[in-house]
């Protein structure tokens, strides 16, 4: 057994936010010092409650899998509700040659319930034109309204509430036609469409607006009723990882997607809700998180840039609102989150950090990847591998592989670079995709 894993709370970690002044996200006393960072004892992901190992992927599966999603949902993120009964869909725009005739462009209105005033989501959904097969689909959702993703003049521009950014062309909260394509170097379509894959997103305010009150206009109490879950029971990444699953389910309806082979993807808070919701829907045959960091792939239990209680206090409405109770010490909490990346095993994984992204401590993201290897062992799928941190640009692994980029917190080039090379060599080879690679580039 790796003596790395242990069920007792040995270590009382110093809380850096005790010694920190009000809400701030990066405040300059974050301990950056792999010194300071202390033993850090995680919970082993074979040890079952009554103390024995799992020992077969079969045991994973029926018994210690299950148990370690409710730990998350009791813990950390609350009730991941499901599909609404009365969700329908539309189809309010159509373009089967759009981006220069490469592309299908669809949009598609997500409606949660039947009634005339039901809340919804806009997806924005691009498909390689040349297909010959259903296609697969990377699935994220995007933090300023679908029409920041590509220039294209077709995508409706969204008028929800979002958070102001004159330079991003959101002005008074609201989208402008400067918006236009302003997060496009983040969202690389034309790249993803020349591969043979499909781009499904959505923006995360249509879900619940970014901020502790933006619960009140969101799912969290407009589907209160419907799925039967108070807003208290859930949090903002749990109603954003909720949203990614209703994705699926449209892209189920769709002769034109391979939704067996859908990728949820996220950056940084919404490579939370990815992997919350990789973690929990199987349907996603692939996760990405970007640097996700705390509340992510980082361990919370190493102190170092982001911690619970730090994050509790800036973004008091992600999670559950049990998860405030580890913000003095971390090391009670029962899970920890190379726990969360262990869910997602026998499915390919990638997780990537950032070298300046020190907040999200990329340490602490390889090393939950790392962690997880036992349970993907189970499943004779080899993890990262790699004993200690890979230099930077160098990705490592396998089934769960990994890589630290030079340059900031972001998702840029590279890293698309490297999914795409993923999902090639998991999911290009199997039957009925090679025509279709073929015939796409
Ligand atoms: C930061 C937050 C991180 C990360 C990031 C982001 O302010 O502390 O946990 O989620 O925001 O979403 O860009």
């Amino acid at each position: 057994m790796n003596n790395r894993f242990s069920c007792r709370p040995l270590w009382l970690l110093l809380c850096a936010g005790c010694l920190l002044g009000p809400a701030r996200a990066q405040p300059d006393s974050a301990n950056y010092d792999e010194a300071r960072v202390g033993a850090h004892p995680l919970p082993d992901p074979l040890r079952m409650a009554d103390g024995k190992t799992v020992a077969s992927a079969r045991q994973w599966t029926k018994v210690q899998r299950p148990a370690i999603l409710r730990q998350f949902t009791e813990h950390v993120y609350g009730k991941l509700p499901g599909k609404p009964p009365r969700m329908r869909f539309q189809v309010t725009s159509l373009d089967t040659a759009a981006l220069g005739g490469t592309a299908i462009r669809k949009q598609i209105t997500v409606f949660f319930t039947d009634t005339a005033d039901a809340p919804s989501m806009d997806v924005l959904l691009y498909l390689p034109r040349r297909a010959n097969r259903p296609v697969p689909v990377f699935v994220g959702l995007n933090f300023y309204g679908n029409h920041c993703v590509h220039p294209d003049p077709g995508i409706a521009l969204s008028t929800r509430w979002m958070m102001s950014n004159e330079a991003g062309g959101v002005v008074d909260h609201r989208a402008t036609e400067a918006a236009r394509g302003t997060q496009a170097s983040r969202w690389p379509v034309a790249e993803l469409i020349a591969r043979g894959y499909g781009l499904a997103t959505a923006y995360y305010g249509d879900l619940e607006p970014d901020h502790p009150e933006g619960w009140q206009k969101g799912i969290r109490s407009q589907l209160k009723d419907v799925l039967d879950t108070d807003e208290t029971e859930w949090g903002a990444i749990g109603a954003w990882a909720w949203g990614l699953s209703r994705i699926v389910d449209y892209l189920e309806t769709d002769a034109a997607v391979n939704a067996r082979q859908a990728f949820v993807t996220g950056h940084s808070r919404l490579g939370k809700a990815a992997l919350w919701a990789g973690a929990s829907d199987p349907r996603f045959a692939m996760v990405i998180s970007n640097e996700s960091g705390e509340g992510g792939a980082a361990l919370a239990r190493r102190r170092y840039g982001e911690t619970i209680r730090r994050i509790n206090t800036a973004f008091p409405h992600w999670f559950a609102p049990n998860y405030r109770n580890y913000n003095q010490d971390p090391a009670r909490l029962p899970v920890d989150q190379h726990l969360l990346l262990a869910l997602v095993a026998p499915r390919p994984l990638y997780v990537a950090s950032a070298e300046g992204d020190r907040w999200a401590d990329p340490k602490g993201e390889f090393l939950s990847a790392k962690y997880a290897e036992p349970v993907y062992r189970l499943f004779n799928r080899k993890g990262v591998g790699a004993a200690d941190m890979p230099a930077v640009n160098q990705p490592t692994g396998e089934t769960v592989r990994y890589h630290i980029r030079t340059g900031q917190h972001d998702i840029t080039a590279y890293d698309w670079a490297q999914y795409l090379d993923f999902a090639d060599r998991h999911f290009a080879r199997q039957p009925g995709n090679r025509s279709l690679k073929t015939k796409a580039r």
